[in-house]
């Protein structure tokens, strides 16, 4: 019988061709970067990969997904075309939004990507009124909000966990736990032992996971993915996760003690799961060295393509401003 709690090798393996994509883009992000070929601050997600690539296997191409400026294993784990993404992080023509959205505001509507921001906290209540749109259409879309444990601390998380409930709204509220908000420990801003707690307060069905875990991860989301897609509302899901890369890129990680930095790179999601893939016979070595390899040179051909894309013309600053019709 096959076990429903467990994802399948086809689904593994997907869950680790995205998260081997997020890791070859964040190296490669953080090159071009150092090169001088690209002019960006830069909030990687190296260590958080099998979150969003364990939850977007569960999810369906028209479904929201939501995120911050940490973003990138998000958007590539939800499936952006990797040409037009690139030219966006680098700000081209080509991009996605013309190159005029940046790193911090990556949106593709085709690839269920409707909202990127900086402003911590400000994707949830966001979420909700995508996920009212999906309830009013009955369109059975699922809306899955990504935002940190620094997040869980500001009004909006709060007001929208709180309505969210209230309306049966579907949405997923994923708090990507990563134990620090900037440089600031968990414990020195936050007064909830667990965010997952904070579910109870507001009526809601929690779930906490380790994120790094490829099955917890997975079978967590599924949970609250099905329970929001049957009608039964939202979820609070807690990942529990680690960056590797501090805050942003030039952040010497001087306040993170020896013993957590230690302790975390022996958890190390991504060779964690290349091993474990392996060891369980979902996987030779060959076939996992193949997925790297493809998604290098995918990778490749779309830095190549954002390089030779020209900047946004000047013609492009008024556009797109407003939404047509709006008679301004
Ligand atoms: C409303 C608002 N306040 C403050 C900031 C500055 N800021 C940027 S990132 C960040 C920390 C957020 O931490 P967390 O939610 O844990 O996300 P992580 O960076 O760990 O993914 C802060 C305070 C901001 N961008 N927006
Ligand atoms: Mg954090």
């Amino acid at each position: 019988m096959t076990d429903t709690n467990a994802p399948d090798t086809a689904t593994l393996l997907e869950i680790y061709r995205k998260a081997t994509l997020i890791k070859i883009a964040d190296d490669r992000f953080i090159e071009l970067i150092k090169a001088g070929q690209i002019a960006s601050p830069y909030y990687s997600p190296r260590g958080q990969e099998l979150v969003p690539s364990a939850i977007s296997v569960n999810l369906r191409a028209d479904d929201y997904v939501i995120t911050t400026y940490r973003g990138i294993h998000d958007q590539l784990a939800k499936g952006i075309p990797l040409k037009p993404f690139v030219a966006e992080f680098m700000g081209r023509a080509t991009g996605t939004c013309k190159g005029k959205g940046g790193p911090m505001h990556i949106t593709h509507m085709a690839s269920g990507l409707p909202v990127t921001t900086g402003v911590v906290g400000s994707g949830l209540p966001i979420a909700n009124g995508l996920a009212w749109a999906s309830l009013l259409k009955k369109t059975g879309q699922v809306t899955v909000v990504n935002f940190g444990d620094g997040a869980s601390n500001i009004g909006a998380f709060h007001e929208a966990l709180n309505l969210a409930s209230v309306w049966n709204l579907p949405v997923v509220f994923v708090c990507q736990n990563n134990g620090y908000a900037e440089h600031t420990k968990y414990e020195y801003g936050t007064g909830a032992r667990d965010i997952v707690d904070r579910a109870i307060g507001y009526g809601m069905h929690g779930i906490q996971c380790n994120g790094n875990d490829v099955v917890e991860m997975w079978s967590a989301a599924r949970e609250a993915i099905e329970r929001a897609r049957n009608g039964q509302g939202p979820t609070l899901l807690e990942a529990k996760t680690f960056r590797f890369r501090g805050h942003l890129l030039g952040d010497d990680g001087h306040y993170i003690s020896k013993d957590i930095m230690q302790a975390a790179v022996a958890a190390d999601p991504m060779p964690l799961l290349r091993a474990w893939l392996c060891e369980q016979g979902h996987a030779s070595e060959e076939q996992l060295q193949a997925i790297e390899d493809t998604n290098r040179e995918q990778f490749e051909e779309a830095v190549q393509f954002g390089l030779n894309s020209p900047p946004p013309d000047v013609s492009e600053l008024t556009k797109d401003v407003f939404a047509e019709g709006a008679g301004v």
